[in-house]
């Protein structure tokens, strides 16, 4: 029996770090297991594998038999079409628990709402003392970097500290340095406005019609100063085209610690502004510290809050 570990549709550094790193640890316990993935990955993961020369091997397609171990996701929604949710043996994940899992005992379910899933896998290789290679070290460091913006989000737990700390040992290549770098060059963003934005989806946990994306970049004011426009018309076209009432994108700047809501329209402002108590003008709102969507979103959710 084969276990494929899989995440989300487009993954980001988290999903991709954790599909690696938990493939390799299934496999040093003895069993056969793959990652596959589908989609494209996000640019910062492609920069890290680049960086690093680290090559993916993924499986080619997802069988029948297959058993299907998901990370950093617990959601049917944004996985591939070809898992049969019977076969899902196995959660790694750092987001909210959903409904469907509620009567599913038969899943081994690891859930805690850290910074980065990529921690939960991190410590296992710790714990159960299995050495983690140089690929797997590098990629899940990333993973949890990426997730919490360089440990400086307030979501960054105790453990996601020490975990990076600990992936930092493991191999002499990560330096602040290269992290720099990886900040910097993953905010060359070109073409691929749209898809780095994260904007595509409405947010299943809520009543309201709303979608809040996310931009990663190393200098947000100039950035914006840049692709203001560009991004204002992406977030035209998606609400548009997905229906969506409430859209924004979080801008948060790693390397200077402060985050630009770009919104969409004016009811948009205003629900962020009533509900987070930040002011906007022209349709953009600045805060003192690295805010995250997660965050954000976590108050509108109390607030918003749907029936199931
Ligand atoms: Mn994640």
């Amino acid at each position: 029996m084969r276990k494929i570990v899989t995440t989300y549709i487009n993954p980001d550094m988290d999903g991709i770090s954790l599909m690696y790193a938990y493939t390799e640890l299934l496999r040093k316990k003895r069993e056969k297991a793959d990652y596959y993935f589908e989609g494209t990955m996000k640019k910062e993961a492609e920069i890290v594998l680049n960086k690093f020369n680290i090559k993916l091997n993924t499986a080619t397609r997802i069988e029948n038999e297959d058993k299907i171990v998901l990370v950093d996701t617990n959601y049917l929604t944004e996985i591939p079409k070809a898992i049969e949710k019977e076969n899902i043996v196995e959660i790694i994940d750092h987001h909210n628990k959903d409904s469907w899992l509620n009567d599913r005992n038969d899943i081994k379910i690891q859930i805690e709402l850290i910074g980065a899933a990529a921690t939960l896998v991190a410590e296992r290789f710790k714990n159960e003392n299995i050495k983690i290679s140089r690929e797997s070290a590098i990629l899940l460091y990333y993973g949890i970097i990426s997730n919490t913006m360089n440990l400086k989000i307030k979501l960054t737990s105790q453990k996601d500290i020490e975990m990076a700390n600990w992936l930092k040992q493991q191999t002499p290549e990560i330096t602040d340095e290269i992290t720099t770098q990886i900040f910097v060059e993953k905010s060359q963003i070109g073409d691929s406005l749209r898809e780095e934005m994260e904007v595509e989806f409405k947010d299943q946990f809520m009543s309201i019609s709303w979608s809040m994306g996310q931009l990663e970049v190393a200098n947000v004011d100039e950035f914006l100063n840049k692709y203001e426009q560009d991004i204002r018309n992406v977030l035209k076209t998606v609400s548009e085209e997905k229906n969506v009432e409430y859209i924004s994108v979080n801008c948060m700047d790693i390397i200077n610690g402060y985050s630009v809501i770009v919104a969409g329209n004016e009811k948009t402002a205003e629900i962020i502004s009533n509900t987070i108590g930040l002011n906007f003008k022209d349709l953009k709102a600045k805060t003192n510290e690295l805010v995250s969507r997660k965050e954000i979103v976590k108050v509108m959710r109390e607030l918003y809050k749907n029936g199931g």
